[in-house]
């Protein structure tokens, strides 16, 4: 087994709107690396990348996927990840663990939406970045038009390297501006630039020669003295403005023709950053973040970024190491968890295939099986030079559903199943709503349940039904009321009496409930008193208008009466509660709901249409921050109207918006709402 140094690795992530072509990118690269002997196909299922049936079924990424290749003397980690947006978890588990980025942008839809996702999530964690316009072979392919895109959103740091021969049909090959050369066929070879073509590389020659130049003030001088600069020296400087994030080279291609696939190899091998240049970001005891050199000749150091749940092999950790080298077969340190943990044999994933290897060294990525104590995120190292390395932060669920068990057996395994699940994908998260008694899931989008629903039962063999949550609604008064109840039975020998006088007040929102007694001079005994509080605690578990929760209540015994024979403590529970019930109906009830803050933030441009479909959600909309082209709206909603936003938001948006959202506190539901409300829990009952 070959290992290879700090400079000798890149990583390397695939970024892309979803179905701009990463996945065929990367099938092809891995053909042209040799790594693989057949090209597979996204709409045959039988790509390297997109193996999970999940995958094969929809024909779009779903999960981060591991594509290492070997090119000239460097491996190249390829790291393949979901478009969709409810996958950005994986997306962002995928940047942390890498030094460098290709963005894929489609030739025929130019920049999307989520183009400047992950052009903004690579910015965010600077990442230097080449682009590569893929899809040069269709219809409506347009080279200059997306190039234009891509300068007008980005920035004129966008270059090209190369310009594409032909398009659509007639796509040929590429010119690469650095050496003046082209190349066509599949494989390339080299031939003359188009006379057709000349002119227009030239002009993009020294546009690339002066940005390249401007990187560096010996370069610049040199240039401006009027001399030529080597090529060796654009290179290196090339090399440097990516690394700085002043350049981010463009390329061309197809991955279904496999045109310009070798250079777009050739870039990342050469202009990309290697482990070496990437400082370790970890955190201090104190809460602070500092960054230390890599190195491999330290004590270990891997960050874990990802856990997939296997029914066959169990649980797979997926880790980078960034100091030191970690054996298969030995041990190392949790410092995120603070225990020992066994490591057993060390693999390296390529898709599904797992390779065994003896050692992995810094810089270099790869996964073993049944860890017992270590979870995403978690660091491992050595015991006598612990460290945390900072993971990658993940986005917050916005979207629930409530899972149904559809069987017995499925209720029994549900559990243990969503624990698995969300130790998989940390950005599912379960709960069970102590009001409603369901079990909600949550994660950042339908298809994301949907998908995590459809693992359930392929991996764990547990059938669910998903359903839009209840909203929990609670019961309360308006207004003070006196309410009597008497429990009499004469029945044979021993009667029943219990009769109890209950004054009810009505609590400011969110207090909990309260219960006192007046009871003076023993109109009932004083034993007796907790038995009617257990009466009223009970009735509190649903009020008289649809069974909801009643709250904001206090309930206070001033009087009654007792039988020295017949009286007994449950008597004056049935008796505490009918009078309670009977002060409800009095108290003029109403029906409260949880009321959300709601924060949305969507480009400048939609704001009129947001603001317009929060009026028709009964928000109250409390405050707009613009923040260069987005607005950020602030309201409070109803959660009732906002259970499918992640939905709705995205159709009104096109993906370009997003949201958060917390509980604030309850309020009146109106009377019409509430009526409905009312009126459909009785008939569920009924
Ligand atoms: N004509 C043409 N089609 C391509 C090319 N690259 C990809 N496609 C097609 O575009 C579709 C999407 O390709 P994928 O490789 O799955 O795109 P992706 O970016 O991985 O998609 P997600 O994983 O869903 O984000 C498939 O039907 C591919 O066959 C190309 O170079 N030319
Ligand atoms: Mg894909």
């Amino acid at each position: 087994m070959q290992q290879y140094g700090l400079e000798n690795i890149r990583n390397t992530v695939l970024l892309s709107h979803c179905g701009a072509g990463k996945t065929s990118v990367s099938e092809a690269i891995l053909l042209a690396a040799g790594a693989i002997t057949r090209l597979g196909k996204v709409d045959d299922g039988t790509t390297t990348s997109d193996y999970d049936p999940d995958e094969v079924k929809r024909k779009i990424s779903i999960n981060l996927a591991m594509l290492p290749c070997q090119w000239k003397e460097t491996k190249i980690n390829l790291i393949d990840t979901p478009g969709y947006s409810d996958f950005v978890g994986e997306v962002k588990a995928a940047i942390r663990v890498s030094e460098g980025a290709v963005i894929v942008v489609c030739a025929a839809s130019g920049v999307e939406v989520g183009t400047e996702q992950v052009w903004a999530y690579s910015q965010e964690a600077n990442l230097p970045r080449l682009i590569f316009i893929n899809k040069m072979d269709r219809e409506n392919a347009d080279f200059y038009k997306t190039l234009e895109q891509i300068q007008s959103k980005f920035g004129t740091k966008c270059i090209p390297l190369q310009l594409p021969i032909g398009a659509h049909n007639d796509f040929q090959g590429i010119v690469d501006l650095l050496t003046m050369k082209s190349y066509t066929g599949s494989p390339l070879k080299e031939a003359e630039i188009p006379s057709s073509l000349r002119d227009q590389a030239s002009s993009f020659c020294e546009k690339l020669v002066e940005a390249v130049a401007e990187t560096d003030d010996r370069l610049i001088e040199k240039y401006l003295d009027g001399k030529e600069l080597s090529l060796e020296e654009l290179r290196n400087g090339l090399r440097q403005g990516v690394a700085s994030g002043k350049i981010v080279p463009v390329l061309v291609g197809s991955a279904i023709q496999n045109i310009g696939i070798t250079s777009l190899l050739d870039a990342i091998h050469g202009y990309l950053p290697s482990p070496k240049e990437q400082k370790v970001l970890i955190a201090t005891d104190s809460g602070k973040q500092e960054t230390i050199e890599p190195s491999q000749d330290a004590p270990l150091a891997a960050l874990v970024f990802k856990t997939s749940a296997d029914p066959y092999v169990g649980k797979l950790t997926y880790f980078r190491v960034y100091i030191g080298a970690i054996d298969s077969n030995s041990q190392a340190w949790n410092a995120t968890r603070s225990g020992v943990e066994r490591i057993g044999q060390l693999f390296i994933l390529r898709g599904k295939t797992q390779e065994p290897v003896s050692q992995l060294g810094a810089g270099d990525i790869g996964a073993v099986a049944k860890l017992s104590l270590t979870n995403t995120g978690d660091t491992l190292c050595s015991q006598a030079q612990p460290m945390k390395i900072v993971p990658s932060l993940l986005p917050k669920p916005i979207f629930s559903e409530a899972v149904y068990p559809k069987t017995k057996a499925d209720l029994d395994k549900l559990g243990a199943a969503l624990s698995r699940l969300s130790e998989e994908d940390p950005t599912l998260q379960m709960h069970r709503d102590a009001d409603t008694g369901e079990t909600i899931l949550s994660g950042l989008g339908e298809t994301h349940l949907e998908v995590a629903a459809e693992k359930m039962l392929r991996k764990f063999g547990v059938g669910v039904r998903l359903e839009t949550p209840r909203v929990p609604y609670k019961e309360t008064i308006t207004t003070s009321a006196n309410a009597e109840y008497k429990h009499k039975k004469q029945t044979g020998g021993h009667g029943q009496y219990g009769h109890v006088l209950l004054e009810l007040e009505p609590l400011p929102r969110g207090s909990a409930p309260e219960f006192a007694s007046k009871i003076v001079g023993g109109a009932i005994p004083r034993n007796y008193i907790p038995a009617v509080e257990k009466g009223v605690n009970e009735a509190l578990q649903g009020g008289v208008l649809a069974g909801y929760p009643v709250v904001d209540i206090k309930a206070t015994v001033y009087d009654g009466s007792f039988h020295p024979v017949d009286s007994s403590e449950i008597c004056f529970k049935i008796a505490g509660a009918g009078a309670f019930k009977k002060g409800l109906s009095q108290g003029q009830p109403i029906l409260i709901e949880p009321i959300m803050n709601i924060k949305v933030t969507i480009p400048e441009s939609l704001t009129g249409d947001i603001i317009g479909d929060l009026n028709t959600k009964r928000a109250r909309v409390q405050g707009m921050n613009p923040q260069g082209d987005v607005n950020v709206i602030e309201a409070q909603v109803p959660l009732a109207e906002i259970l499918r936003y992640a939905i709705d938001l995205k159709s009104m948006t096109q993906g370009r918006g997003s949201y958060t959202v917390e509980f604030s506190h309850y309020e009146e539901t109106p009377p019409h709402i509430a009526q409905k409300i009312i009126a459909e829990r009785q008939a569920e009952k009924a």
